[in-house]
């Protein structure tokens, strides 16, 4: 299979890229069946009322006299395959209560397909409405929820992200005077534990950051001009999202190295934690690592691990993004260091994690992925990477662990992920 790559991509060709995956993210599958009823006024109706209650769809429908039963019938149905469980129920009740004999002769089956993912940078597109929770209705312990100013915020920064597509520029907001108060706060708070608490990296970009992007006390620095930042730095790119999308989209993203940002800012009244993400998070926090190449490398890998992975893979990926990019702490000679961005956008975290108080295990992928977490309060728990390449080598060795029959690469030339065969 190796050979056969090679000639298709000698010839430019993306011959198996339509082999393994369904193009289309709903597609049911179509199943057919052969069952055969004893002759008798009412037999089909009595099976087709069951397909009925089940509320399942028949798209097809044939009849003949059965050649091995004389006084029997066959009915050959297509039907789709929507409401499987249900499904497998009416096919042992013809078994059992009519003592029908019934073929299953295709059958799609759901644990076989792979899970559709992006090909191309501009079907991120597809995301933009597919937003959890938070979106544009706040949740009831929310400090904005009860502050219609704040919705009526979040909502045009929401319907800016809804509008997006790949392409183009980022628009540009206005922020208020006490948003960029807020702003003020978190940055000036931070600022002053960085050069003890961050890592090398993130103190080196920093004043790169105040020099390009506007990164001030007073200025709330523009989604579209990071992202150009970034773009020259490491190829990172940043796209506006409306709230949290789901892990699978999230990490889709970070394969074809683009960030989906939040423009939002958190609520003035908590400036020093929130439990979900906003620009102070995504600014402070996650892009000054995303303009290190190593790190850069680091995220996409998880990224292009996710592509195509069952849930339960997604879920540990999701789970290791937790503890390294978004918690993570790493060794700088004898002493640690922030990382993650959850920690780097939270003044009571960022201290927090390097007191004595939480508990620090070195990064073992196999023991850190299927470790639970708390999403609304300090980790209890951290974990320590040697270095960015030595995360991303343990990345690599656990994503072999995915069951996939494929891989994936980037080609950064035409911006779409490449599926080779490993069958
Ligand atoms: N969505 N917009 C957004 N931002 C995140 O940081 C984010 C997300 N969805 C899931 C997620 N993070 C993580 O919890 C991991 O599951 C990837
Ligand atoms: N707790 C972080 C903060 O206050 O900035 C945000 C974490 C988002 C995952
Ligand atoms: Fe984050």
């Amino acid at each position: 299979s190796t050979q056969l790559l090679r000639s298709a991509s000698a010839l430019g060709l993306s011959l198996l890229e339509s082999r393994y995956i369904e193009d289309s993210p709903n597609k049911n599958g179509v199943i057919s069946l052969i069952f055969s009823l004893k002759e008798e006024v009412g037999a089909l109706a009595k099976v087709l009322r069951t397909f009925e209650e089940k509320g399942i769809n028949l798209t097809h429908i044939e009849s003949r006299p059965s050649r091995l039963n004389k006084d029997e019938y066959e009915f050959f149905i297509n039907l789709e395959g929507k409401n499987v469980p249900a499904l497998d129920k009416i096919i042992k009740s013809l078994r059992s209560d009519i003592g029908a004999t019934v073929h299953e002769l295709s059958r799609t089956k759901k644990k076989d397909t792979v899970p559709w993912f992006p090909r191309s940078i501009q079907e991120l597109d597809r995301f933009a409405n597919q937003i959890l929770s938070y979106g544009a209705e706040l949740d009831a312990d929310h400090p904005g929820f009860k502050d219609p100013v704040y919705r009526a915020r979040r909502k045009e920064f929401a319907d800016i992200a809804y509008n997006y597509r790949h392409g183009q520029p980022i628009p540009r907001v206005t922020y208020t005077e006490e948003e960029k108060k807020t702003w003020g706060t978190v940055f000036s708070e931070l600022k002053s534990l960085y050069p003890t608490h961050a890592c090398y990296e993130h103190n080196h970009v920093f004043p790169l950051l105040e020099k390009y992007c506007g990164y001030r006390e007073d200025n709330i620095p523009q989604l579209e001009d990071v992202s150009n930042f970034l773009q020259s730095c490491t190829g990172f790119r940043l796209r506006p999202v409306a709230g949290l999308l789901s892990s699978r989209d999230f990490l889709a993203g970070l394969a074809f190295r683009v960030f989906h940002s939040t423009q939002y800012i958190r609520h003035s009244s908590k400036p020093m934690y929130t439990p979900e993400p906003d620009i102070c998070h995504e600014l402070l926090g996650h892009v000054p690592l995303f303009a290190d190449p190593s790190f850069a490398q680091f995220s996409q890998e998880i990224g292009l691990a996710s592509l195509g992975a069952p849930d339960d893979f997604i879920e540990k990926l999701a789970t290791v993004y937790w503890f390294t990019v978004e918690f993570g702490l790493c060794k700088e000679g004898d002493s640690l260091k922030a990382y993650g961005a959850g920690l780097l956008s939270s003044f009571g975290e960022l201290q927090y994690c390097l007191s004595s108080k939480p508990e620090i295990q070195p990064l073992v992928l196999e023991k850190t992925s299927v470790q639970k977490y708390p999403v609304t309060e300090f980790q209890p728990i951290y974990y320590v990477a040697e270095s960015f390449k030595d995360a991303k080598e343990k990345l690599r060795k656990f994503a072999q662990t995915i069951p996939r029959p494929f891989s994936v690469r980037y080609n950064p030339y035409t911006q779409r992920i490449e599926v080779l065969d490993n069958a």
